[in-house]
């Protein structure tokens, strides 16, 4: 091979190393589908979480790495209300019974096959954010992440581009954490339930119908201290996803039976 291809792909690897270490952005296996209000909650009880510190992490001046976290997916197709709970369980390498689980949801998904994967160090992803970030994650407010291009054929520039590297963009609509600013920091503006007890629960109101990602990681900020890696410990989540009624969506179902409750006693008096 020609020398500069050859630096091209030795640069290529040793670019690749670090994050190849790392997955890129997926849903795989922590896709909920489509919640239908009045269905019962879906639950996932298997992912595990690297880090303890990711969610918090991402709340701060220098973002986030989106690898020290999990994201999972639902769609609803109609407006709903969505609860989102999270209890940590005694899965993963990490100490068991110390996980403290944050998440934020947004409105968007990643990029997904047959498109590239996102990653923090793709060069769209890098490019998008101010210098010395630690990622493109962010806890608080929208952001967006980039893939790689896909290629005709596989790793091969010269073979042309299937599809164009894109950001995807993910807008913030809230979050919840667990504990209070003695695990997740100052950072003003953080909901903390008060109890840094591994649970933590938030129903999110008014949601449109679309496609909906739930980043969920840990939220000991000083954790990443003492966790620094290059392999984190993991812990065990119980995930659970449920499409309730709106309060007051029962208000019209409430007047919707009392006017078919009219309805049948007028046709009864006939
Ligand atoms: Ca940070
Ligand atoms: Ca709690």
């Amino acid at each position: 091979m020609k020398s500069s291809t050859y630096i091209v792909l030795l640069l290529a690897a040793v670019w690749a190393a670090p994050s190849g270490l790392q997955a890129h952005i997926s849903y795989s296996g922590r896709n909920f589908g489509a919640l239908v209000v009045g269905s019962p909650a879906a639950g996932n009880l298997t992912q595990t979480v690297s880090s303890s510190f990711g969610w918090a992490d991402a709340t701060d001046d220098d973002w986030g790495d989106s690898h020290r976290g999990r994201f999972f997916r639902f769609t609803l197709e109609t407006s709903a209300a969505v609860m989102i709970t999270v209890e940590r369980n005694a899965n993963g390498t990490g100490v068991a019974g110390t996980f403290l689980p944050a998440f934020s949801l947004f409105a968007g998904l990643a990029q997904g096959s047959p498109e590239a994967l996102a990653h923090d160090s793709a060069a769209l992803s890098v490019a998008s954010r101010p210098a010395g970030t630690e990622g493109s994650f962010r806890a608080l407010t929208d952001w967006s992440i980039g893939n790689d291009p896909t290629y005709v054929t596989a790793g091969d520039p010269t073979s042309g581009i299937l599809f164009e590297a894109r950001l995807a963009p993910f807008t913030y609509l809230g979050h919840a954490a667990d504990g209070t600013s003695a695990n997740f920091g100052l950072v003003p503006g953080i909901n903390g339930d008060g109890h840094a007890d591994g649970f933590v629960t938030a129903t999110f109101h008014g949601l449109a119908p679309g496609h909906y990602s739930l980043f969920l990681g840990g939220a000991n900020y000083g954790a990443q201290a003492t966790e620094t890696g290059p392999t984190y410990p993991t812990y065990g989540v119980n995930v659970t996803v449920q499409a309730v009624p709106e309060p007051s969506t029962w208000a019209m179902l409430l007047a919707g039976g009392a006017l078919a409750g009219a309805a049948l006693r007028r046709k009864a008096r006939r």
